[in-house]
């Protein structure tokens, strides 16, 4: 049930790996479609009409009422008035009288604006060429499954990668994560992963070590891992232009970097000062970006995460020349006016969209504007670590993740959702953030845990650990200018154990969820209404999620208060991990005022249903899925599928799916 139409000559994205037949566009019936220049699809939105999807996006779950566009862009403050973030997801699933999903398939720009101009109409426009997919179905829910199913299974990290994981920009030496990982042992606290940014290089380049400060860092990386834990550096998209730089020469010399119309290695300014854009949509060069990591892998590190590849630019060498004759001297007397220009001028430089116009890749032979393919930029760059981690070891699987991204890239790596900031919104915002990315494929997914920029607070952090306890991905992380933000610079060391022990305690019920998902392109967070299609409040219910098809959650997302109104659409299970122990409770369907103190964790068992939980751990690995208990809203037997693989092979774990007998 899937129709396939191309636009122009599209560069390849290789986001659908199924075979589509295409059609004539005659069969568009969809859309009102025009194309004076540009691409414009048209639909009329119902009243009640709902739209979903869009993976990385500001906004709720149902995303009518604003504009968006998808252009990957690096800008840290996400504002409620931000249009585009850090990724390019571009599958929308109109539910209403009409039902149908569709996937613009382009590598440039694409505009959604959903009821932004006027708010019965909605109109994508698409700039150059791609492919446009429409997917119908019999509801929202199915069509998103079939649309996942041409786009090929989600990737499956380590088992270790689903613990918690700590993180700071500003750990720069072996002695800064010696105090992490003692301070997370001394307070009992569980931990899998220490996050290395990009203080652990030699003058931010990539593919090195800073000897003076991380002295034996192989060794390092091994006595680490005895005590269980991972440590998992950042490579940056950027390459330092230096002449005695290895990586870098050996760039120039297989002409591996993105080029000016001369043909010059294009020159940007990022943390390693000027610097040059590996051309990943090049196969060659891709392949040699991907060999690189082989370094950190000799070194015995198994996961990455990818970062600054949409490209960010803090200025384009070029954009920097031009401008040096603008300025004028500054002198105390200077004219308003002059002052702005000359401030202007400097401001205009990081991220200047004008800038990706002004290199290109090498692609069979083509040279092709990098603003063309900007959106696949992070996307084919995590690919390629990607297929050099599996030629390394194709027996293991490896913890990758990427900023910038593209669908096609929930195949081979995960997310985190960037510059997030310590602020409640963003709680919510990332909380829903959530079942839009699963309907784009991407299932490995988090938000930076306590907020990224700006100063959180112990309340703050407590709240957002109770929801981290079900992402994916689960990293505390903040940059050096805010307040420190590990678990341990709190008082209330008592609750954040409570709260990164329940995580623990679900590791077996999380685990097998995700991987059925990824295994059956399902979701693991899910829309109520996706849930309960007869429940009329359901599709208007935004802070309420169904983690796979046996829990609901409904996090608390406001500071000071005691708890929040909870809506059940049926009876279910309340069930509540404190530091006693879990405490069940009936509840019958409605509207119910739950208190959740700052320790607790409160999710709701469906009936039918039952929820395995794990002995306290502190480590993914060593959480013993065997061991379990069980917490049933059940009248009669059932069964419960569990993954058992060992968590690291690379395999088909359709092999370790056991059905566990559970009696009421
Ligand atoms: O320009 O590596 O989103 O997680 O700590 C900032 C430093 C570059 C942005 C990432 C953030 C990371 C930071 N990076």
């Amino acid at each position: 049930m899937i129709k396939k139409f191309r636009f122009g000559t599209p560069i390849e994205t290789g986001a659908v790996i199924s075979e589509i037949k295409e059609q004539d566009l005659t069969n568009l019936t969809e859309f009102n479609f025009k194309n004076e220049g540009v691409l414009e699809f048209n639909l009329q939105l119902k009243k009640l009409d709902i739209v979903y999807g869009l993976g990385e996006q500001i906004r709720g779950i149902n995303k009518r009422g604003w504009i968006y566009t998808s252009y990957n862009e690096d800008n840290a403050v996400i504002t409620e008035t931000r249009t585009s973030l850090y990724g390019s997801h571009n599958f929308i699933v109109v539910d209403g009288q009409v039902k149908f999903g569709a996937f613009f398939d382009f590598a440039d720009k694409v505009v959604f604006d959903i009821g932004y101009t006027d708010s019965n109409m909605m109109k994508v426009t698409c700039r150059g060429d791609g492919y446009l997919y429409i997917v119908n179905g019999e509801n929202a829910y199915q069509i998103i499954k079939e649309f996942r199913s041409i786009i090929g299974q989600s990737y499956i990290p380590p088992k270790w990668a689903f613990g918690i994981g700590q993180s700071r920009w500003g750990y720069a030496s072996i002695e800064d994560f010696e105090k992490v990982i003692s301070s997370y042992e001394e307070n009992d606290f569980p931990l899998d992963m220490v996050y290395m940014d990009i203080d652990y290089m030699t003058e931010y380049e990539d593919f090195t070590i800073n000897e003076s400060r991380f002295p034996d860092f192989d060794n390092f990386v091994k006595k680490v891992k005895e005590r269980g834990i991972r440590l998992v550096p950042i490579v940056d998209a950027g390459i330092k232009v230096k002449n005695d730089y290895d990586v870098y020469l050996e760039g120039l010399e297989k002409n591996a970097y993105c080029v000016d119309k001369s043909g010059k290695p294009f020159v940007v300014g990022v943390w390693p000062g000027d610097s040059v854009l590996p051309d990943i949509l090049n196969k060659e060069s891709a392949k040699w970006f991907g060999s690189k990591y082989k370094f950190y892998l000799d070194n015995g590190i198994e996961g990455f995460w990818n970062d600054m590849n949409e490209p960010a630019i803090f200025y384009s060498k070029k954009r920097l020349n031009a401008s040096l004759t603008k300025f004028k001297k500054v002198k105390p007397d200077m004219p308003r006016e002059e002052f702005e220009a000359m401030r202007d001028i400097i401001s205009s430089y990081q991220n200047n969209v004008e800038d990706y116009k002004d290199f290109y890749h090498n692609i069979d032979g083509k040279l092709v504007s990098h603003d063309k393919v900007h959106n696949l930029y992070g996307y084919k760059l995590t690919q390629c670590s990607a297929d050099y981690l599996k030629e390394y070891n194709s027996e293991k699987r490896y913890l990758l993740f990427s900023r910038s991204s593209y669908i096609g890239m929930h195949r081979s790596a995960g997310i985190w959702t960037g510059d997030n900031a310590s602020w409640w919104s963003h709680l919510l915002l990332n909380f829903q953030m959530l079942p839009s990315l699963n309907m784009c494929g991407f299932l490995y997914v988090g938000a930076d845990v306590g907020g990224f920029g700006c100063n959180t607070t112990q309340d703050l952090l407590l709240r957002w650990m109770a929801v981290a306890c079900f992402t994916p991905l689960y990293r505390n992380h903040s940059p050096w200018d805010t307040r420190e933000q590990e678990p341990y610079q709190f008082s209330a060391t008592d609750k954040f154990r409570q709260l990164m022990q329940t995580r623990y305690a679900l590791l077996p019920f999380i685990y097998s969820e995700y991987v059925k998902c990824a295994l059956n392109n399902d979701m693991l967070f899910k829309p109520l209404a996706f849930c309960f299609p007869n429940d009329k409040r359901a599709p208007f219910i935004e802070d309420q999620l169904m983690m796979g098809d046996a829990i609901m959650l409904a996090p608390v997302y406001q500071q000071n208060s005691v708890g929040r109104y909870v809506y059940l659409p049926e009876d279910m299970l309340e069930v509540r991990f404190t530091n006693a122990g879990i405490k069940t409770k009936e509840r019958k369907n409605g509207n119910h005022f739950i208190k959740v103190a700052l320790d607790q964790v409160v999710v709701f068992l469906r009936k039918g249903k039952v929820l395995p939980i794990a002995k306290p751990c502190k480590r993914a690995m060593d959480v013993d899925f065997k061991d379990v208990t069980f917490i049933k809203n059940i009248d009669s037997e059932t069964v419960y599928t569990m993954c058992m693989d060992d968590g690291i092979k690379a395999d088909d774990l359709r092999k370790y799916l056991v059905d566990i007998v559970v009696k009421p």
